[in-house]
């Protein structure tokens, strides 16, 4: 009996090395320390030993049990343990992966470009600013200097819930929520969601994003807001990227500019996707209007500004030779799987 134990000790823990999880370690305590295990057999066999023997026995018995059950705790221990380790490793998420995040599938073109912009602005000191998308009248239209007579304010162009409640159909008015509430220096882009009542086609959408940058110091300049948005090219469309401003008008701005920059696909040339222009239109940008500036206490005659605002559909477009914008809404995973 007493070599049947020790054959029982070795085997179990011969076995035990080779355990390499939970539900088969259970099985091995089952096998030996159940009550129809190995070690429980033995003992039960114990009725026809003599006194002498019984006693010497019955101890070894216990030796080997205790043995087995703690042999079996630490096993146990160091399986979940194990297991844990190898389960927070998967959960670690590399945040400076592009494009395709562990664990996460793939991003969404528009997040995509999101955050290279936004990777630009915050490498030169910008905050992001964010706000409501149902705004009231005052801060979508009146703040900026849109005449009530404009035609963005008709109910053609903006989807209105209340008389003086709106959709937001830039996301300007976050940048007067902005200057009304912190002194200059104010350095921020806005990034978000804006409205429009269009009907759907391959350029327009109803829903689209907009990221609006806004620069308030003593003593800023066209050149800075020049400066800016030449770095902001290369950055998002390559080195070689070039920009040119043509004077445009918009009630928020003065002097304001429309903003082209050299195409991406033949560098200025011609060709099919510039329409044989050399340039793209992509920003549209100025110097923030005094009576902006006033309205949202701010002396003209100390501070001025830029401002600038752009389309995320747009310049995702551009880069990835997207061709129709519904693409970018319908989530169609034939689509997506190519990001
Ligand atoms: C654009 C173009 C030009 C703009 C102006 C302002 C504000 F609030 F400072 F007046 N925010 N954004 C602006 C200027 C936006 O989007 C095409």
């Amino acid at each position: 009996m007493k070599e049947q134990l020790n054959g029982i000790k070795i085997k179990a823990e011969q076995e035990l090395a080779a355990v390499a999880g939970l539900k088969e370690l259970e099985d091995l305590r089952v096998n030996y320390l159940g009550k129809k295990g190995e070690l429980t057999s033995v003992l039960r066999g114990m009725g026809g030993l003599s006194a002498e023997e019984r006693p010497i026995i019955g101890q070894l018995a216990n030796e080997v049990r205790n043995l087995l059950e703690a042999s079996i705790e630490q096993a146990k221990t160091e399986l979940i343990n194990k297991e844990r380790e190898a389960r927070l490793k998967a959960e670690v998420i590399d945040v400076t992966m592009p494009g395709k995040i562990q664990g996460m599938g793939r991003r969404h073109p528009l997040s995509m470009v999101l955050n290279q912009i936004k990777d630009v602005f915050i490498g030169l000191g910008y905050e992001i600013a964010e706000g409501p998308d149902v705004e009231l009248d005052y801060y979508n239209f009146e703040a900026l200097n849109i005449p009530k007579d404009h035609p963005a304010r008709d109910v053609q162009d903006t989807f209105y819930i209340k008389d003086n409640i709106l959709l937001r159909t830039q996301t300007s008015p976050v940048q007067i929520r902005v200057m009304e509430n912190k002194k200059p220096p104010i350095k921020i882009i806005c990034p978000g969601r804006v409205y429009r009542s269009d009907a759907v086609d391959a350029t327009h959408s109803p829903i689209f994003h907009q990221v609006e940058g806004l620069v308030i110091d003593r003593g800023v300049t066209m050149g800075d807001l020049v400066g800016t948005l030449q770095l902001f090219a290369k950055s998002i469309f390559g080195e070689d990227t070039k920009i040119r401003l043509r004077p445009h008008h918009f009630p928020f701005t003065e002097p304001s500019a429309e903003v082209d920059i050299s195409c991406w696909t033949c560098g200025g040339k011609g060709c099919r996707v510039c329409k044989n222009e050399g340039w793209i239109e992509i920003l549209g940008a100025g110097m923030v209007h005094p009576k902006v500036l006033e309205a949202c206490g701010i002396d003209s005659e100390v501070y001025s500004g830029f401002a600038f605002g752009l389309g995320v559909e747009r310049v995702t477009m551009g880069k990835f030779y997207i061709d129709d914008l519904r693409l970018l809404f319908e989530n169609d995973l034939r689509f997506l799987k190519q990001f």
